[in-house]
């Protein structure tokens, strides 16, 4: 039986940071992976997500496994819908998008998902996700259709949290969408964290390791980087 959720929890009762390492389907090749695997290995990343809003490939399956082969950390999958589901991953983020109003992610998706996760043995982890405005139109936006949450609305953004929380989420995910302007603003982090006894995650155009800190002293308990290591491998490095 895998563990993983249990883990989290354990590292947020210890104040023991996580970090993620966001790998994107649709921009990595097969290939490419051994490289990358090095530097993840030498990066301070705890956890690997996987997946994206438009990935709509078939080589899902392949990338997993070389990762698997060469870094030794929780792979996560991070899915766009249901279609991007491999049993070659640990642990699936089994997202509801409560920050909108559209039906398709807050349940059909997931209805879609059943006959997929039952065939692997994937540890099924329920995660609120909440999108924040961060002042440019991101990909979860338009593909989900769906509005974010008023940046500065930090008492609604509350609610919505522990609303998650009290409908049974294991997680909650701030998320101002990949490569957003604007990450999610350090006050609302530290609001949030203060309600939820669930663990916090936080991702969105986080593109330093001042922002990562930032983040975790703000209440943050995992934080995921996605486009400052896709843009840069040595990110970690200086
Ligand atoms: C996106 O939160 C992740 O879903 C990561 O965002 O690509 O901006 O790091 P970035």
């Amino acid at each position: 039986m895998k563990e993983l959720y249990t883990n989290i929890v354990q590292a947020k009762k210890e104040n023991s940071k996580l970090l993620a390492i966001l790998l994107d389907p649709e921009k990595l090749l097969i290939s490419d992976v051994k490289n990358l695997c090095e530097k993840i290995n030498e990066s301070p990343a705890t956890h690997i997500f996987i997946g994206g809003s438009t990935y709509n490939g078939n080589h899902l399956d392949g990338l997993i496994k070389e990762i698997k082969q060469c870094v030794d950390l929780p792979l996560f999958l991070f899915p766009g819908d249901y279609k991007q589901i491999s049993s070659e991953a640990d642990a699936i983020l089994f997202l509801s998008l409560l920050s909108g109003r559209n039906p398709d992610y807050l349940i059909e998706h997931q209805v879609n998902a059943v006959p997929i996760l039952e065939k692997t043995t994937l540890e099924i982890i329920s995660t609120g996700y909440l999108l924040i405005d961060s002042r440019t139109e991101t990909a979860v936006e338009r593909v989900s259709k769906t509005s974010p949450l008023d940046r500065n609305n930090i008492d609604y953004v509350c609610q919505t949290a522990k609303a998650s929380e009290y409908l049974g989420n294991k997680l909650v995910y701030l998320e101002a969408g990949s490569g957003a302007k604007l990450a999610v603003p350090l006050e609302m982090i530290s609001q949030v964290s203060k309600k939820l006894t669930i663990p916090l995650i936080v991702g969105g155009g986080i593109r330093s390791k001042e922002a990562i800190d930032d983040a975790f002293n703000a209440g943050a308990d995992m934080v995921v980087i996605g486009s400052a290591f896709e843009n840069d491998n040595a990110f970690f490095e200086l």
